[in-house]
Order: C-alpha cells, then structure tokens, then sequence
C-alpha cells in the first residue's frame, strides 16, 4: 500500500537526484540492510550508552534507554552514502543530536578524534570536528518509523557527510580520544577520512595526514 507519507517521500527522494549523487554511487531501490555479522537483539534493560575516554571531567557519562529517551530531539533531513556504492537520498532521521551529546558530556580540551563503539565491538572512528557536524546524529527513527532492528535500533549514528560505514548501527559508546585511532573498517583496507565527495574508499588512497600509521 502507498500512504500519502509515502508518495511524499519519493517525490523528495526525487528532486535534483542527479546533483545529489557523489560520484561512482547509484539510487537502488529502497534501502538496503548492510553490516558484518549478526543483529543483535534488543534489551532494554542491560542497555546503556556509555561517553568515555578523555571527557573534560575525567568521569564516565551514562545513559539507561529510559534516561536516554528524555534527551532533546532534532530532525536532519540527509542523503545516505555506502561505499559500496547506493545512496539513498531524502531521509528525514530523528534523534538526538551529536551536539547535544557533546554538551552533556563535554570532551577535554585535548580531545581531537572520537571512537564509535557499537554491539560486538564494531567501532568507527573520525576527527572531533566530523562527530560535531551541525547534522550528526544518533538515530532512532526514519521517515517517521522507528528504526528496525537490522537498521540498527534502539541507536545507530549517521554522519551524512561522510560515507554510511561511518555510521555504526547498535551504538553502545563514544571515546574521546586525544590522537586518531583506526576503526573496524578502516583497520580493513577502508579510508579514515571516507568523504563521499572525494570518493575517499580505500585506505591506498589516503594522502600523509589523513590517518593514522
Ligand atoms: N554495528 C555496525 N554498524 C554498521 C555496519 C556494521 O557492519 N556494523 N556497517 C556499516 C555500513 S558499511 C553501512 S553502509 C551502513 C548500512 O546501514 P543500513 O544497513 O541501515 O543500510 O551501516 C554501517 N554501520
Ligand atoms: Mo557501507
């Protein structure tokens, strides 16, 4: 069944396709499931959401799932890009925003790069500045829908600017680091920086200064 939500969707997935597609991805149809492993199963009382590492305080923040449903929500209207090579384009992801999570647990000064960390120990790094992008969030929902499980619920991240692997589904914990360390893609052949409009993929293509040894 189409819904008027629906109709409203393609029509914005639609508009301007062609300037909003970085080079070498295409449109597939609908929105593909994609991780390495297993999905891992809900449980709403063991989760948490753990802010860690170089914190300004020196202490650990913690969230339980109902601690964090009472964290302000934003809305990022953003195209998503895998290296593999689909974009989907118009998603309306809401969540709570990586800027308020960085003002509840604010990092130390000498905090450059932030660890992602997610079920079974899946992890994607980045600099403090890409995390803090004004359109980073940790997402709940899709187009209105509660994320499904494959999708990554209760929390996944999506940094629209760079490539989705970027993203961990499942999230578990953030690390404020004070110099860069490789994640679980990017210790695989994967690009650290991963901009999708510089077709950064792989790791071979990183220029001195974009990672770590
Ligand atoms: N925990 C976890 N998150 C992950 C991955 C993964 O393997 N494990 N794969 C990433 C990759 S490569 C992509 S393209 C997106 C895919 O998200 P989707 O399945 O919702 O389309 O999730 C990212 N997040
Ligand atoms: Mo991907």
């Amino acid at each position: 069944m189409t819904t008027p939500f629906d109709r409203l969707g393609a029509r914005k997935r639609a508009a301007g396709a062609e300037d909003r597609l970085p080079p070498g991805q295409y449109v597939p149809r609908g929105w593909p499931v994609l991780h390495y492993g297993p999905v891992p199963a809900f449980k709403p009382d063991a989760w948490d959401l753990k802010v860690f590492g170089e914190t300004a305080s020196g202490e650990v923040t913690r969230w339980t799932w109902p601690e964090f449903g009472h964290l302000p929500r934003a809305t990022v209207e953003a195209d998503f890009h895998c290296v593999t090579k689909f974009s989907v384009l118009g998603n309306t992801w809401r969540g709570v925003s990586t800027q308020t999570l960085l003002g509840l647990a604010p990092p130390s000064a000498a905090t450059t790069h932030v660890l992602v960390w997610a079920e079974y120990g899946y992890s994607a790094n980045m600099t403090l500045e890409d995390f803090s992008s004004a359109d980073a969030l940790l997402v709940t929902h899709r187009d209105g829908e509660p994320l499904t499980a494959d999708h990554g619920a209760p929390l996944r991240l999506v940094v629209p600017h760079l490539y989705a692997w970027k993203g961990p589904k499942w999230v578990r914990g953030v690390e404020y680091l004070t110099e860069d360390r490789r994640g679980f893609w990017e210790e695989r052949g994967y690009h650290n920086r991963a901009d999708p409009w510089r077709e950064q993929r792989y790791s071979y293509q990183e220029d001195p200064g974009d990672g770590p040894a």
